[in-house]
C-alpha cells in the first residue's frame, strides 16, 4: 500500500488551519491538523474533518454545467457543454452591457481575499463594473472600516497566546474560531487574565475573570466608560498617546459623558465592574484584544469598534510582542487587488459603486474594501435608480445568508441574467440560468497570506476536479477568453491561463520557494515588532487617529460615541424579547454542510436559545418549537427551542445560513427556517458604512402548534443517507 501525507491548508472557513491529509493508494482518507503550521499549530475542527471528503462525491453534487428550462425556481434543468454555457453567458452579457453599460452587472462572492472572490472581482471589472458585493456589510465591515480610520486595526493571532491580559468583546472563539480559543486556553492556563465582555454566557464568558454582561448593542458605552477610567485615574500611557495619537484630548473630552455610573445605566453593567476591568486591563501588559461579529454588522458597528480600538492605542497595546499586530505584509506579494493600480478601474467608474455616494468609506474609491452597499444593489435592480442592475455572477447563497429572503429572491427573479457557481443545488442557485459547477476544496489549489502565522499558506491540489468541476478562478479565466474573443472586455485584467499560472504570479516577486511551500503547507514571513516607528501607521497623519480627519471631512462625527440601539427604543410591546443572530454552530459555515450527514447529527435544526423562566412563561417546552417574529409586515420563522440559562431572560439567541438541501420547492425550507426571512435587510444602517442591524432586533416569540410544524419538516426519505431517524422525529 502506497502511503502519503500531504501538508496543505484547510479553507473551509476563514480560520485556514495547517492540515495533512493523508492519502493511501491514491484515496484521501483522512484530514488532520498540522502542528507544524505557525499559525494554527495543529488545531483543527469537526468541519475540517470531514467537509472537504464529504464534499467530494456527495450525492447531491452537481458536476455538469446547466441551464435553466422553464421559469426561475421551477427545477428544470438541461445539462449543456461549458462551451455552449460559456458562449452564451458570454453573449447575453455582451448585450446587457451594451445596452445598460458595465455597472449594470453586478457579482456577488463570500471571503474577499480568497482566489475564487478575486476572479469575480477581476471579471467584473474587466467588464467595467465595480460593482462587487460581499457579505462583509454584513460581517466585518465595522471592524474593516474602523480599522482604516483609526489604524489601530488588527489581531493578536499568536501572539494572544503571550497576553497576560485578554479583552474579549463580541466573540465566540469556541464557536468561530479554533486557533484563538486554543491561544485563549494557553495563555489562561499561562495564568493570564481574561475580561469578556457578552450578553451571553459563552464559552469564553465562562472561562473569564471579568464576564461583563452588557446589553446587546450598548458596548460603545461600555469602552468610553473605560476609557474615561484610564484617563481619569492616569493609567494610559502618556508617552505613546503623545508620541503616536491624535485626537485624544477631544476623546478624552467626548468620554466625560460616560462616567461609570451612567455607562452602568446603558449597558447593565454595574459600574463597580467597569472601573476593575478598566484598571486590570490597564496595568496588566501585554494585553491582546478579539473583537468580534456580535458588535459588528450592527447600525453603531463603527463607533463601537473605534471606541475599542482607542482602549487599545492608549494602552500602548499595538504592534508590540503579547498585543495585536496590523496586517504583516510580504515583500513582493501581488495579492491585493483591491488596491493595486495596475488592476483598478479609472476613478469615474469608481465612484459609480452603487452605494459609495451615501457610505463613500465603505463603497467609494478610497474606502475600506470598495464593494457595494448590498441593499443598494437590490434597490437599483428593484427600481433601476440610480442605473439599472440587470445580471448577476454570484460564487455564493445569498439567498440564504442576506436579510429578508423574500426580497433577494424577488430581486434575483428580476435580472435578465443570473449565473451561479455552486457545487450542489442551493436556493440561490435554484434561480440561476446558468448553474456552473464548481469544485470543493480537495480540488484546488489556493495561496494566500495568513496573518495569525504571519505566513504563506497554501491549499494543495490533492485529487482532479471530479466530472466537469472547475475552479472559481478558472471559470473567470475561461469566460474571460470568450468575452475577449467578443471584444466585449473593457480591461484585461485576467492575464493568466490556469489558476496555477494565477498563483505563481502571487508569487512571482516574493523570495517564498514553491517547493518549501509545497513540501511543508506554508513559509513563514519574518516579521518584527513596533514597525510604525519605522513608518508609522496607515493613515493620513501616520499616527493613530483616535477623532479621524477622514470622518470629520465628511460631515460625520469623528469620535466613537453610542446611540441607543433600535431594538430599545420605544416600539410595539409585544416585541418584547431581544434576538441575537448569527451564534456559530461547530458543525456549519454560515448555510453549507446541511447535505451532510454528520454535521446534521451534530445540530439538525436551527436553534432558538432562551432562558428557563421565559420558555415557561410562554408555554414553551423542550422539545417544541417556537414562531420568532421580528417587525410586523415580515413573515416570521420557525426555530426549535433550545432551554439554556446561558441567555438572559429578556434575550433570545439563533444561527443562521438554515435550508434543508433534502427539501423540496426552490427554497428548500429557508423561508420557514432561515432567520434571514424575517429580518429585514435595514435601515437603519451605520453611518459610516451602511452596515444594517442584522444582528439584534426586537422579537416576540410565540410557542408553535406541534402539528403544524410536523406538516412542515423535513420528509425522512429524503434526509441525506444515515439522519433518517433525526428527521422522523423532528
Ligand atoms: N463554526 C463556524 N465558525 C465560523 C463561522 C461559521 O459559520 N461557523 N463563520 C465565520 C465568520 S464569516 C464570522 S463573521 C465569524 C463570527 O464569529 P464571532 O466573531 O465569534 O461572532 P458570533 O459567533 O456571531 O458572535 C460572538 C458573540 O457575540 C455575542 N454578541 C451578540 N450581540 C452582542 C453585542 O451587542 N455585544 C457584545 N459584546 N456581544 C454580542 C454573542 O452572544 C456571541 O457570543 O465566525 C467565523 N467562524
Ligand atoms: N441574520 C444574519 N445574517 C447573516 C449573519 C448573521 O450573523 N445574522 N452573518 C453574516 C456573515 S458574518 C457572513 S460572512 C455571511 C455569509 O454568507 P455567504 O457567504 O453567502 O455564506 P456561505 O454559506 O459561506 O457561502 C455560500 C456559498 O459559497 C460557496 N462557498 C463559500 N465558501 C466556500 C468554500 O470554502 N469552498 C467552496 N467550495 N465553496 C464555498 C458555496 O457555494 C456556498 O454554498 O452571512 C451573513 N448573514
Ligand atoms: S476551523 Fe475548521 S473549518 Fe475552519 S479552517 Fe480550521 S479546520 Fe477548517
Ligand atoms: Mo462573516
Amino acid at each position: 500500500m502506497s502511503r502519503q501525507v500531504i501538508p496543505s491548508t484547510c479553507s473551509e472557513c476563514s480560520v485556514r488551519c495547517g492540515a495533512l491529509v493523508h492519502v493511501e493508494d491514491g484515496k484521501v482518507v483522512r484530514i488532520t491538523g498540522n502542528p507544524a503550521h505557525p499559525g494554527s499549530r495543529g488545531a483543527f475542527c469537526v468541519k475540517g474533518m470531514n467537509a472537504p471528503l464529504a464534499a467530494l462525491d456527495h450525492p447531491a453534487r452537481i458536476t455538469r454545467p446547466m441551464r435553466r428550462l422553464g421559469a426561475r425556481g421551477e427545477g428544470r434543468w438541461a445539462p449543456v457543454s461549458w462551451e455552449h454555457a460559456l458562449d452564451e453567458i458570454a453573449d447575453r452579457l455582451g448585450e446587457i452591457k451594451g445596452t445598460h453599460g458595465g455597472p449594470s452587472i453586478a457579482g456577488a462572492v463570500s471571503n474577499h481575499e480568497q482566489s475564487r472572490a478575486i476572479a469575480v472581482r477581476l471579471l467584473l471589472r474587466s467588464l467595467g463594473s465595480p460593482n462587487f458585493m460581499i457579505n462583509q456589510d454584513l460581517c466585518h465591515g465595522c471592524r474593516y472600516t474602523a480599522s482604516m480610520l483609526t489604524g489601530a486595526g488588527g489581531l493578536p493571532g499568536s501572539e494572544l497566546a503571550k497576553a497576560r491580559v485578554i479583552l474579549v468583546v463580541g466573540e465566540s472563539p469556541s464557536d468561530s474560531h479554533v486557533v484563538e480559543w486554543m491561544h485563549m486556553k494557553a495563555a489562561k492556563a499561562n495564568g493570564a487574565r481574561l475580561i469578556v465582555v457578552d450578553p451571553r454566557r459563552s464559552q469564553s464568558a465562562r472561562l473569564a475573570d471579568h464576564w461583563l454582561r452588557v446589553k446587546p448593542g450598548t458596548d460603545a458605552a461600555l469602552a468610553l466608560s473605560m476609557i474615561h477610567v484610564l484617563f481619569g485615574e492616569n493609567l494610559f500611557d502618556r508617552e505613546f498617546v503623545e508620541q503616536w495619537c491624535t485626537g485624544a484630548g477631544e476623546l478624552r473630552e467626548r468620554c466625560t459623558r460616560y462616567p461609570p455610573a451612567v455607562a452602568a445605566k446603558i449597558t447593565g453593567v454595574a459600574a463597580e465592574s467597569i472601573v476593575e476591568a478598566a484598571r486590570l486591563f490597564a496595568t496588566t501588559r501585554p494585553g491582546s484584544m478579539l473583537i468580534g461579529h456580535g458588535v459588528d454588522a450592527q447600525a453603531n458597528g463603527v463607533a463601537t469598534i473605534m471606541a475599542f480600538q482607542a482602549l487599545l492605542a492608549i494602552t500602548a497595546n499595538l504592534d508590540r510582542e503579547g498585543t495585536n499586530r496590523p496586517r504583516k505584509q510580504l515583500r513582493g506579494w501581488r495579492g491585493n487587488f483591491r488596491e493595486d493600480p495596475r488592476f483598478r478601474l479609472p476613478r469615474e467608474i469608481e465612484t459609480k459603486i452603487l452605494g459609495g455616494e451615501t457610505y463613500p468609506l465603505w463603497a467609494g474609491p478610497e474606502s475600506s474594501l470598495n464593494s457595494c452597499h448590498n441593499p443598494a444593489v437590490l434597490r437599483a435592480i428593484h427600481t433601476g435608480e440610480p442605473y439599472p442592475v440587470r445580471a448577476m455572477y454570484v460564487a455564493n447563497n445569498i439567498v440564504c445568508t442576506y436579510p429578508d429572503i423574500h426580497d433577494t429572491v424577488a430581486a434575483l427573479k428580476k435580472l435578465d441574467l443570473l449565473v451561479v457557481l455552486s457545487d450542489q443545488m442551493t436556493p440561490t442557485a435554484e434561480l440561476a440560468d446558468f448553474f456552473l459547477p464548481r469544485t470543493t476544496l480537495l480540488e484546488e489549489e489556493d495561496v494566500f497570506l495568513d496573518q495569525n502565522g504571519p505566513c504563506v499558506s497554501i491549499t494543495q491540489r490533492i485529487v482532479q476536479p471530479r466530472g466537469e468541476a472547475r475552479t472559481g478562478m478558472q471559470i473567470a479565466i475561461d469566460l474571460a477568453a470568450v468575452l475577449r474573443e467578443r471584444g466585449v472586455l473593457d480591461h484585461d485584467f485576467i492575464p493568466w491561463k490556469s489558476e496555477r499560472e494565477f498563483n505563481e504570479y502571487l508569487l512571482a516577486e516574493t523570495a517564498v520557494d514553491w517547493r518549501e511551500l509545497r513540501a511543508r503547507g506554508f513559509c513563514e514571513m519574518p516579521f518584527g515588532y513596533e514597525s510604525y516607528r519605522a513608518r508609522g501607521f496607515r493613515t493620513p497623519s501616520g499616527k493613530i487617529e483616535l477623532a479621524p480627519g477622514r470622518l470629520r471631512a465628511l460631515g460625520l462625527d469623528p469620535l466613537p460615541d453610542y446611540r441607543q440601539p433600535v431594538y430599545a427604543r420605544p416600539g410595539a410591546r409585544e416585541y418584547d424579547l431581544t434576538l441575537l443572530t448569527g451564534i456559530r454552530s461547530m458543525a456549519y459555515h454560515h448555510s453549507r454542510f446541511r447535505e451532510f450527514a454528520w454535521a446534521r447529527r451534530i445540530q439538525d435544526a436551527p436553534e432558538l436559545r432562551i432562558h428557563p423562566a421565559t420558555a415557561a412563561r410562554l408555554g414553551i417546552d423542550r422539545h417544541d418549537w417556537a414562531w420568532v417574529e421580528m417587525q410586523p409586515g415580515m413573515p416570521r420563522v420557525l426555530l426549535k427551542a433550545f432551554v439554556t440559562d446561558e441567555i438572559p431572560e429578556d434575550i433570545v439567541a439563533t444561527g443562521m445560513g438554515w435550508w434543508y438541501p433534502e427539501m423540496e420547492g426552490p427554497d428548500h425550507g429557508a423561508a420557514t427556517f432561515n432567520v434571514d426571512v424575517a429580518v429585514p435587510y435595514g435601515p437603519e444602517y451605520d453611518p459610516v458604512t451602511g452596515s444594517a442591524e442584522a444582528r439584534v432586533m426586537a422579537c416576540k416569540v410565540m410557542r408553535a402548534d406541534p402539528e403544524d410544524v410536523k406538516m412542515r419538516l423535513p420528509r425522512a426519505a429524503r434526509a441525506p443517507a444515515g439522519i433518517e431517524d433525526l428527521v422522523a422525529t423532528g
